[in-house]
């Protein structure tokens, strides 16, 4: 809402709205639960943005501009409810009208459950994206899928992970979605492919033999401060004909049913994998069925505004948010060839110039491939599509070099060295009129080591678009009290300009300015504390440092590297008498793949670590390990204010970005980080005295690896490093069950030590003792602490998406 708007906004009329809702939901006022009172206040507020998203929709002006179609495989959007009411401006009138009804907001606001519609970075980049386009009004649509399940729930059984199903919108609904059964496509699979005949010309027709039908679900993305509200438009997967009512009459009852079965499979559960290709047949047709339902809405919304089909790329442009949606430039070529009968040059032309495609990952066991022969017998139209674009893109290659056969295999769509696979990321650079990195040293190493060929080929079509972060979830909302001492100093406009939180800097010295920073500091870690004896029963001292590691589980987020420096601080304290240190928490949050069997032996070891170190009177509070079960976007919000010291320490060039490291920083935390993604370009904003830069870069682990890298010399030169690392073999940590943790042992010592943990472990205790030391001059690190939130403000998402529009999109923001 414009301040205006707000300004008219009628408290009384609104509380009379909810209690409305409440009853329409079978409650009175008199007994209503809290959970009952949250779903009222959504769906109250719900109203508001359901009227602007089609009012803007409709917006003659935004239908005549470009639009971005940010497709994405995931949404991390986290909950809604709170970050609405600071874009719509009515917080605090919301606050006031629920406490006249005897409700506290916050309470309610704890009751909505995370929609966790992703699994990590990359999905929580396309929420942020989403929030600033809608903040600086350039035209968008995101679209996603409707996934019944979000990413299971984590728990911990004697240290071990669980996981259970997590039905995000039981059973009422979730309040702010609504659903558009309008719009609904119908989506084909498998089937063949015919020959048509008409007016002399030959065309090819796909009859699938299967369909299934694809319906929207709008979740509204608020403009800040505008009453501009875009839609992420999530498909549902719905079966095309819900009910054979003749079998069921017949007795056929499972018969009767089965095309609800396949349909409703389709959306059921987010495949719960991060920086890892599964190559699950119904992952294939989760992504075409995402692909094709959009495509189809961009051509409706197209061509109902009126364009020509061959204005497309002037309308429109579609993101591809990593490879996932690949299939969408093959569905876009085979609509406009098969159904619209454009010839071949006229389709790519259209095509070619629509697409845009971002990388977020150079790990190779995360660059999709698909088996020729599935995608051929699920999809056989698209197969020949994808034949012919590598037909023709192989003889631009021999034209510009002609009888190199190895770059035709490296460059070819299909990869035909054992069983033929399609690459989906050719394809993605193939198709697409520009590509792009997420950090600048990532978008350097897309270049130079997995795509050399295609940078010598399409000069300048890779580029970099540095990651960013929405300032009003990461900073505004989460962080009230450090938003009001930044608002207080410099005024309010800074979560809609970030740079101006740079005039932060000159209150860096300022010895009340500092005080009252590390109060609020305090009362973050304070209200994080809470959270941790309420639910872990853990008590923690607020006076430690507050050393966080949040993140997926990885090997090369190395994880581990951070429990073996949890180890030998332990046995420091227990067998060095001199040995000193500031008081620490050492928090972990994360979830492991289910498959990914390592990772999961991490999670356990740590947890096994923690147990046994919190349990140990001799240590009292100097050292403490908390594992916060089910790591999510709103579990992130309580832990990330409260961080002292930001754990970013994966081998360096594995890492593409890292957006919690941003986060972190512009919640005045201190990056413990090596040279990986955007540590790299943190590092040069903050200044080399406010981050602890340890380890091997690029180079170094290039090197290292070129000379020989013995895992062995680091353990037999470095006794602190041998005493953790053998405590993981003994009893230890798991009493009377000794070897419980070897597998973490083994991944180091045995399976050759992948992402050089040991090479990188003296030079990580040295950092940490630079901020043992640090941490114990107050005014010092309140001064590097003030400065981090400072000199962040480059890393806004507004920023990023500034970026694409100029250099990639070619946008014009709308104002509404
Ligand atoms: C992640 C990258 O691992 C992370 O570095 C980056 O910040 C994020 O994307 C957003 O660009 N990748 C994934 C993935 O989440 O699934 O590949």
């Amino acid at each position: 809402m414009t301040p205006k708007q707000q300004h008219a906004f009628d408290k009384s009329a609104f509380k009379i709205s909810m209690v409305q809702h409440l009853t329409q939901l079978g409650h009175a006022p008199e007994t209503a639960q809290q959970r009952d009172w949250y779903l009222a206040l959504g769906r109250a507020l719900a109203e508001h943005t359901t009227g602007d998203l089609v009012a803007t929709e409709n917006d003659q002006a935004i239908k005549q501009a470009k639009s971005v179609n940010y497709l994405s495989l995931e949404f991390l959007i986290g909950r809604l409810t709170g970050n609405n009411l600071i874009s719509m401006g009515l917080y605090d009138v919301i606050a006031e009208a629920v406490g006249e009804l005897g409700l506290g907001l916050t309470d309610l606001l704890e009751q909505e459950r995370d929609p966790s519609l992703g699994n990590g970075g990359l999905g929580r980049l396309a929420a942020c994206f989403m929030d600033s386009l809608a903040a600086q009004q350039y035209p968008a649509v995101g679209y996603g899928l409707h996934y019944e399940y979000g990413l299971f729930r984590q728990s911990f059984d004697q240290g071990a992970q669980q996981e259970a199903p997590d039905a995000w919108r039981e059973p009422e609904g979730y309040p702010w979605e609504v659903v558009r059964p309008d719009l609904t496509q119908t989506i084909g699979f498998y089937g063949h492919v015919e020959v048509v005949e008409e007016a002399g010309h030959t065309y090819r027709q796909w009859v699938p033999s299967l369909k299934i039908q694809a319906m929207p679900w709008d979740l509204p993305i608020v403009g800040y401060q505008s009453n501009t509200v875009y839609p992420l438009r999530l498909w549902e997967g719905r079966a095309l004909t819900p009910f054979a009512l003749d079998a069921f009459n017949a007795g056929e009852y499972t018969h009767a049913q089965q095309a609800d079965i396949d349909a409703g499979n389709l959306t059921k559960v987010l495949y719960p994998n991060d920086n890892h290709d599964a190559g699950k047949t119904l992952r294939l047709m989760q992504q075409y069925f995402h692909s094709a339902a959009s495509v189809g809405d961009i051509l409706r919304r197209h061509l109902e505004a009126g364009h020509a089909l061959a204005a497309l790329p002037e309308y429109e442009t579609i993101q591809l948010n990593d490879t996932h949606p690949t299939i969408a430039i093959p569905e876009l070529m085979r609509v406009l060839l098969d159904d619209y009968r454009l010839g071949w040059d006229e389709a790519w032309a259209i095509a070619s110039r629509t697409f845009a495609y971002t990388n977020h990952t150079l790990l190779p066991e995360a660059l999709e491939t698909w088996s020729e022969s599935l995608m051929a017998e699920l999809l056989p139209r698209h197969m020949e599509i994808i034949f012919e674009i590598n037909h023709r893109f192989l003889q631009d290659v021999e034209q510009k070099w002609p009888g190199d056969v190895r770059k035709q295999q490296v460059l070819s769509v299909i990869d035909d060295q054992g069983e033929r696979m399609v690459r989906m990321a050719n394809l993605c650079v193939i198709g697409s009129y520009a590509v792009n990195g997420v950090a600048a040293l990532h978008s350097q190493l897309v270049k130079r080591d997995l795509f050399p060929e295609f940078d010598a080929l399409y000069p300048g079509r890779i580029q970099n678009v540095t990651n960013g972060i929405t300032p009003r979830r990461w900073l505004k909302f989460c962080n009230p009290d450090l938003s009001n001492l930044i608002s207080e100093k410099i005024g309010e406009q800074w979560p809609a300009q970030l740079e101006q939180l740079e005039q932060v800097a000159q209150y860096a010295d300022d010895a009340d300015f500092q005080k009252t920073f590390m109060a609020v500091k305090k009362r973050n870690k304070q209200r994080l504390a809470d959270w941790v004896k309420s639910n872990l029963d853990i008590t923690l001292n607020t006076d430690a440092i507050f050393d966080v590691q949040i993140k997926r589980l990885h090997e090369y987020k190395r994880q581990h590297l951070n429990l073996l420096h949890v180890i030998s601080l332990y046995q420091r304290l227990l067998n060095e008498p001199n040995f000193d240190m500031a008081p620490r928490v050492v928090f972990f949050a994360a979830k492991a793949a289910p498959g990914y069997e390592l990772a999961k032996s991490i999670i356990f070891a740590i947890n096994k670590v923690a147990e046994t170190i919190n349990n140990d009177p001799r240590v009292g509070d100097k050292l403490k390990v908390v594992f916060i079960p089910d790591y999510r976007v709103s579990m992130a919000e309580i832990i990330i204010p409260a961080a002292d010291v930001s754990e970013q320490i994966s081998m360096a060039g594995k890492e593409a970005s890292g957006t919690g490291n941003m986060k972190m920083a512009l919640n005045g935390a201190l990056t413990i980080g090596t040279m990986d993604g955007a540590n790299v370009e943190i590092r040069e904003e903050v200044g080399d005295d406010n981050i602890y830069i340890f380890g091997l870069d690029v180079d170094g682990v290039t090197e290292l690896r070129q000379k020989g890298y013995q895992p062995e010399t680091a353990y037999q030169n470095q006794p602190l490093l041998k005493a953790a690392l053998d405590s993981l073999l003994d009893e230890t940590f798991t009493p009377g069950q000794p070897g419980l943790l070897r597998p973490v042992f083994d991944s180091v010592m045995t399976s050759g030590d992948p992402y050089l943990c040991l090479a990188d472990f003296a030079d990580y205790v040295r950092a940490h003792n630079d901020i043992d030391r640090d941490y114990r001059d107050m005014s010092q690190w309140a001064r590097k602490a003030i400065l981090n939130t400072a000199l962040v403000g480059k890393f806004s998402s507004d920023r990023s998406i500034r970026d694409y529009v100029n250099n990639i999109w070619q946008l014009k923001a709308i104002k509404r």
